[in-house]
């Protein structure tokens, strides 16, 4: 035989007990719709992005933050449901005797209920994570930019070409120094297209404000990827995001992110010969990076260990 936990009919009491729950349910749903209203539908902004960072400068970026946001909502509030029924049960069902409490197995609703509302939730996790996917990865045929950004250790070179793919020209070309960082200009409003290429090893092109980072592979593999339009004019600090080697945290860049016709300006100083810096100045912009500076790859008499070099004290 199997035991049925629901052979026992509901009593008054119980049913007023139920109606109580539901209506501090509807009470929780009802507060957490107002917080939402009252902040003015910015919860992002008024949680710290949940710890993902603010203030992307892409379409991409906007969307993929909103996913954060909208999946960390949704794992609050099972987490809260789920907090809320173990205190309930803790409370509800506590020891009051010797005798056991009703002994609940096989209630198909709430079986029911536990294996689909799961499945429900990582459905929709995943159909928004696949449509947001997608978008970031979408390429064009035809974008209004192509930049080659090739890694080696440890500096950037950022190639600017005619055309998509490896058979495409450089037109103009920027090479990080151990004395100058590296700046790659590009403008608003413009779909830009980011090939990438390594000369050694594995790095990783990252600029926080696009809140994405994609790897670069050295040998024949170009790893693509487009922004449909960079938002925000601002100088944004680049890194390698992939330990590379021993002066893999000296690999920053500057992404400086212009006006259409700034960059068309730009553009054509570099064509005509001009250095980065020459060009950027030409243009009225900072003809040094203002987000980041240049290390020291080299140990000197400053930093190392001035004692033990000159056998005082060894
Ligand atoms: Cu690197």
């Amino acid at each position: 035989m199997v035991a049925r936990g629901s052979d026992v009919r509901p009593t008054a009491g119980r049913r007023s007990q139920r109606r109580n729950a539901v209506r501090l349910a509807g009470l929780g749903v009802g507060g957490a719709a107002l917080l939402t209203l009252l902040t003015g539908c910015d919860v992002g902004g008024a949680v710290d992005g949940f710890g993902w960072p603010q203030g992307g400068i892409t379409p991409q970026s906007h969307r993929m933050y909103d996913l954060w946001i909208a999946s960390a909502i949704a794992a609050l509030a099972v987490g809260v449901f789920v907090w809320g029924l173990i205190f309930w049960c803790i409370i509800r069902y506590r020891k009051r005797g010797d005798s056991l409490p009703v002994q609940t197995r096989f209630n198909m609703p709430m079986e029911f209920l536990y294996t689909i509302a799961p499945v429900l939730i990582v459905a929709v996790l995943f159909y928004y994570t696949a449509i947001i996917q997608t978008d970031v990865d979408r390429t064009s045929k035809n974008p209004d930019v192509t930049v080659e950004v090739v890694a080696f250790k440890w500096n950037w070179q950022f190639n600017y070409r005619d055309g998509v793919g490896p058979d495409a020209n450089t037109v103009a070309s920027t090479l990080g120094t151990t004395e100058v960082i590296p700046i790659l200009v590009l403008p608003t409003d413009r779909t830009i297209r980011f090939e990438e290429t390594s000369k050694d090893v594995i790095h990783s092109f990252w600029v926080p404000e696009l809140l994405f980072k994609r790897d670069v592979f050295p040998g024949s593999v170009r790893n693509v990827f487009e922004v449909t339009r960079l938002t925000t004019e601002g100088a944004y600090v680049g890194r390698c995001a992939e330990l590379c080697g021993t002066y893999h945290s000296m690999m920053n860049f500057e992404l400086r992110v212009v006006s259409p016709a700034e960059y068309d300006q730009f553009l054509a100083a570099k064509k005509a010969g001009q250095s980065t810096q020459d060009a950027l100045s030409a243009i009225g912009e900072d003809p040094l990076a203002t987000t980041t500076e240049p290390f020291k790859t080299r140990r000197d008499e400053n930093n190392f260990n001035k004692t033990s070099a000159t056998g005082v004290g060894s």
